[in-house]
């Protein structure tokens, strides 16, 4: 007999979709969307509907199991779960007791975007003492850079902009990555609205856009700074707005007016009549929605671009909550504390804190040194910026490393002790979007595959064999996502779900109100933030640090940016590919001067590494300007993976990741 079960996709995608699975014997036969979320309407992508393919296929890891090959090659024996956690307790006592507990440290991230699978670890950390992590590698720029301008204010509603007459794509691919607002942005289109593209390359997004605006990289601020000067000088700016709901206007236009136009042409390579064109469209638009990715912001100037975008957005009066009109970077849909899942009362002193985009110089050069790694919802070895300095620090002899995970990714092939992991068709959790304004809660749907368990599990039991009698410890799954939904305000009138077990969706109260959220909150938007004084206090000019640093511009005058692909959801899904290293965008002009010809194999380097892609000549993107799409999984040591190009620097604001600024040159590999 077949079942039709609810389930949310656990994805780190803003959809956040809503799915069916059809169940028989246990077996997940077919997922497929849900046409009864008011958001995702039924729709799935195609990498989500495969996902059986990963419950119940060959490289799913069933056992726990134990390395017998050198770091990293892949050679595992299987062991019992009761000799699997003696090693682990072991493990970690033994490095506790030689090195302290700071000597261990933990990396994870989004695999599972389930609040309680995500967080699971965090509780168990903190008893411990190890070293934290700061979880940057993907929106820490754009979070931040959000806050400095609109508070606490979210984003608006994705559904407002079907009813705009502009909708601007600010370096977001809505086709690859947030798929759904795509049928809001055909809807406004069908209404005569007008899509524009800002990406420096034309993506699949731009090439269905009415508008397209090939920005250099890093670029941003220059545009929307250099388009508000413009439009400051015509005076077709929302004056009403900025003065009813703004602080600080004056400070920036002072500032703006004393910088040569010219200066924004050069750092946006846009000139002086594409942005009057913009301005121009800009200000006659009556209903403009600013869709903004997070791609902007992985670079040097990332929190800049967001804080100049989003002053542009306030100056024109964007948030004024009337209808079509809207700006949309995160949804924040659903605060919540997250004490509730991460327990930091457990604490006891301060220990260490180390950024996770800098693992590779943490288990390579930490003092006192890492001698303990557990990964769980991650896959630092493809993931991670400076990928060779990674890989070095995985191969240590000297570190145990805990990997718990659904298949073999790279990271697991450098395990000591390897452990199962659930999906989320195996095990319960809430999930919140980024992207829209609902939140779902799924059950399981079978019973987890061979000795599997969730993150939930492997940290509670962890936990209770450590010694550690701390009541969290002892909470089921309903009570942790329970005592989490109560510290959520945006509930409607602050009740839970009746029936929170069998796949609901709710939406936030916040997604209902009309309005403007600064109104709502009683705060303005502040063109002029001196909160921190280690950042511009307004939205301003910087140079790159990478693609500006003089040393490198001439040894590599490439610059390289490495969005993801439609097939892969950052390194997931990487299994099905495994004989691929993917491809390389390079302008025709690059390509001729460096005797490199489409489709065939090229050499992308700088100096932390080398790697191997199949070139793609083309005019989709600019001249000095390499696109490599997608995290595949190393296929060999030589062909390397594309992190190992990408620095350990940070961005601007938050300490985030600079997956596009790397400088680098090509290569035609005979
Ligand atoms: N299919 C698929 N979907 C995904 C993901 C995936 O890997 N695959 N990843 C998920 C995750 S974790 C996230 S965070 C989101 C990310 O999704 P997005 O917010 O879309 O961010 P990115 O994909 O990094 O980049 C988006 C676009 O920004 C462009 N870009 C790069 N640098 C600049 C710049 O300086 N200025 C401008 N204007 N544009 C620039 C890139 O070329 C790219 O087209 O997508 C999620 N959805
Ligand atoms: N070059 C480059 N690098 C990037 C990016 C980029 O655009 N370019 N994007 C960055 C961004 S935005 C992000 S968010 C990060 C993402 O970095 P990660 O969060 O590491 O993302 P994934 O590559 O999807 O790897 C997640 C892993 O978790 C595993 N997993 C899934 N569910 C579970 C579970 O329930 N339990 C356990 N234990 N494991 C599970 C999956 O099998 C998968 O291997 O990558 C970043 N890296
Ligand atoms: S990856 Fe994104 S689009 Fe695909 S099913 Fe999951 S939430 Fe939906
Ligand atoms: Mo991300």
């Amino acid at each position: 007999m077949q079942t039709v079960k609810k389930t949310v996709c656990p994805l780190d995608c803003p959809d956040s979709c809503a799915m069916l699975a059809t169940v028989k014997d246990n077996r997940v036969v077919s997922l497929a969307g849900d046409s009864d979320h008011p958001y995702t309407r039924g729709v799935i992508c195609r990498k989500m509907r495969r996902f059986p393919e990963r419950l119940s296929g060959q490289e799913r890891l069933l056992y726990p199991q134990v390395r017998v090959g050198a770091k990293g090659e892949g050679r595992f024996a299987r062991i019992g779960w009761d000799e699997a956690w003696q090693r682990l307790v072991e493990g970690l006592q033994h490095i506790t007791a030689n090195h302290g507990p700071e000597a261990i440290m933990p990396f994870c991230y989004a695999g599972n975007m389930g609040m309680v699978n995500r967080f699971a670890g965090f509780p168990f950390f903190h008893r411990l003492g190890c070293t934290r992590i700061r979880q940057t590698i993907c929106s820490v720029a754009a979070s931040g850079a959000w806050k400095l301008g609109c508070g606490s204010v979210g984003g608006s509603p994705p559904e407002i902009a079907a009813e705009s007459s502009l909708i601007v794509a600010w370096g977001i691919n809505i086709r690859v990555t947030n798929m759904h607002f795509w049928s809001y942005v055909s809807r406004a289109r069908k209404a005569g609205a007008k899509l524009l593209v800002i990406d420096p390359y034309r993506t699949d997004t731009a090439r269905h856009a009415d508008e397209y605006l090939p920005v250099k990289p890093g670029g941003d601020s220059g545009l929307a700074l250099g388009i508000l000067r413009i439009l400051i000088e015509q005076k077709r700016l929302d004056q009403q707005f900025i003065d009813e709901q703004t602080s600080g206007f004056r400070r920036l236009a002072d500032y703006l007016q004393s910088v040569p136009l010219e200066y924004f042409e050069e750092q946006s390579g846009l000139g002086r009549r594409d942005m009057e064109r913009l301005a121009g469209l800009l200000a006659e638009q009556p209903r403009t929605f600013f869709r903004i990715g997070v791609g902007l912001t992985r670079n040097s100037r990332g929190g800049m671009a967001v804080r100049a975008i989003t002053a542009l957005a306030a100056a024109l009066g964007l948030y004024d909550g009337q209808p079509g009109r809207g700006v949309l970077l995160f949804s924040g849909a659903f605060g919540g504390d997250p004490a509730a899942l991460q327990h930091p009362e457990l604490l006891r002193g301060e220990p260490r804190t180390v950024n996770m985009i800098h693992l590779g110089r943490a288990l390579t050069a930490a003092a006192p040194p890492i001698h303990g790694l557990i990964v769980y919802n991650a896959n630092p070895a493809s993931v991670a910026p400076d990928g060779t300095t990674v890989r070095r620090g995985l191969a240590r002899d000297d570190l145990f490393t805990v990997v718990h995970e659904q298949v073999m990714t790279p990271t697991a092939r450098y395990a000591d002790l390897l452990l199962p992991a659930t999906t989320f068709l195996e095990n319960r959790d809430v999930y919140r979007s980024y992207g829209h304004f609902f939140l779902g809660i799924a059950d399981q749907v079978v019973q987890p595959a061979g000795e599997t368990i969730s993150n939930f599990d492997l940290f509670q039991t962890l936990a209770r064999k450590m010694g550690y009698d701390d009541p969290v410890f002892k909470q089921s799954v309903d009570e942790r996502i329970r005592s989490f939904l109560e510290t959520i305000d945006e509930l409607e009138g602050g009740a839970l779900p009746d029936d929170f077990r069998d796949g609901c969706t709710v939406e936030s109260v916040r997604g209902r109100q009309r309005g403007s959220g600064f109104t709502r909150t009683g705060t303005s938007y502040r063109f002029v933030n001196d909160d921190d004084p280690a950042l511009p206090p307004h939205a301003c000019l910087l140079a790159g640090s990478e693609f500006d640093h003089p040393d490198l511009v001439s040894r590599f005058p490439l610059q390289l940016i490495t969005p993801p692909i439609d097939r892969l959801l950052n390194s997931t899904f990487g299994e099905r590919y495994r004989q691929e290293s993917g491809t390389v965008l390079i302008h025709p002009l690059d390509a001729q001067q460096r005797g490199v010809v489409d489709g065939a194999t090229v050499a992308v380097h700088n100096f932390r590494g080398r790697i191997e892609r199949r070139a793609v000549v083309t005019e989709a993107t600019q001249p000095g300007l390499v696109v490599a799409e997608g995290i595949y999984w190393q296929v060999t040591e030589r062909a390397g993976a594309i992190n190992d190009l990408v620095s350990q620097q940070c961005s601007d604001v938050g300490g985030g990741a600079l997956f596009h600024e790397a400088r680098v040159d090509v290569e035609a590999m005979s």
